[in-house]
């Protein structure tokens, strides 16, 4: 009976072994394993210091995931190789058997403790909004694109006592005035663009349903939440520059699917040059606007208002990225643009 099984068995491993070392293989190639891919276990890349933190919760987790599982497919196959079924008798049974039993209830607590550790630790360095940020973003989520308004300061920090006293701020109140915006459309998405090394502060907001605002190389997501102010920020890390996708990661209609934006990481010159540039259209602009509002006597909505005149700003707005760039505009507004604030005070 035996010697049948061994002659069996040998070359049904001689057939499988290959195959699965090929298997083994196949995988390993298809993760592409360049550099540490492998490793990080499916997370992009992460750009950001927070994202490092994301990589390494994640990585941990996977660590203390295999433990347990080698301990338990061990158990699994020491039972069937040594304790294989020998005769029709019963074997001896261990219900009831308190060291056994407590070891069932007090591991997985103490597993599940360790790893509740450290998710509330990362977590709380996350979502801190302590650091000072270099650059503030309003991002507006709406069906179904997004705006960035690129303010002087963080929305809530106006309120906050320790903020230095900035013109503006009795009368501002915690409404920041964005210096420019970028805003796309179903049809054209927009460009968030961020300059490589900067602490970037993020007020997240909504006017109509929830979204979430996913960049996957943050290895991070936020909801967007009609009046809840969420916020968040992360340090940008040195050698990042290039683009990067931006997604909405919350079913949120009909075209949540074309609510996408890119992410442009530049180096300090490339992206001092852009926000020069993006100011001087966005000041060409308001100029044109009141220029508009003195010498015709329709639209008093101004740029904010569906209409003919509106669309044309928020277009004029988009079409000023970075690809575009004319340089007659941006020269331009240099004169008026002193004249231009003088009139607005
Ligand atoms: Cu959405």
């Amino acid at each position: 009976m035996s010697p049948t099984r061994h002659r069996n068995r040998r070359p049904a491993l001689r057939r499988w072994a290959p195959r699965g070392a090929a298997l083994a293989a196949l995988g390993l190639a298809a993760t592409g394993c360049a550099s540490n891919e492998f490793t990080r276990l499916g997370l992009p890349e992460p750009i950001t210091e927070q994202g490092h933190r994301v990589l390494t919760l994640w990585q941990g987790s996977w660590v203390a995931a295999f433990a347990v599982g080698i301990l338990v497919w061990g158990l699994i196959v020491w039972s069937i190789i040594f304790h294989r079924k020998r005769s029709e008798q019963l074997p001896p049974q261990v219900r009831y058997n308190m060291p056994i039993e407590a070891l069932y209830t007090v591991l997985p607590i103490v597993i599940i403790a360790v790893l509740f550790y450290f998710t509330a630790r990362d977590q709380t360095a996350l979502l801190s909004t302590e650091e000072e940020a270099d650059t503030n973003i309003e991002v507006v989520a709406f069906q179904w694109s997004w705006q960035f308004n690129y303010l002087d300061e963080a929305r809530d920090n106006a309120e906050t006592p320790g903020g230095e006293p900035q013109a503006g701020d009795e009368e501002g109140g915690s409404e920041a005035q964005p210096r420019f915006s970028v805003a796309g459309t179903p049809q054209e998405k927009p460009t968030l663009v961020l300059r490589e090394g900067d602490v970037v502060h993020f007020d997240l907001t909504s006017p109509d349903v929830i979204h979430s605002f996913w960049i996957p190389a943050f290895a991070f997501k936020m909801d967007v939440i009609p009046g809840q102010d969420n916020e968040f920020q992360v340090k940008v890390q040195e050698g990042t520059a290039g683009t990067y996708a931006g997604r909405c990661a919350e079913l949120c209609g009909v075209d949540h699917s074309r609510m996408l934006f890119d992410l442009k990481v530049m180096e300090p010159a490339a992206y001092d040059a852009w926000v020069a540039e993006q100011e001087a259209a966005a000041q060409q602009q308001q100029l044109e606007t009141e220029q508009e509002l003195e010498s015709g006597p329709e639209a008093p909505g101004g740029p904010d208002l569906p209409g003919p005149e509106g669309e044309g700003a928020e277009d004029e707005v988009t079409d000023a990225g970075p690809p575009v760039g004319e340089p007659s505009p941006a020269d331009e507004a240099g004169v008026p643009a002193a004249a231009n604030e003088e009139a607005g005070r």
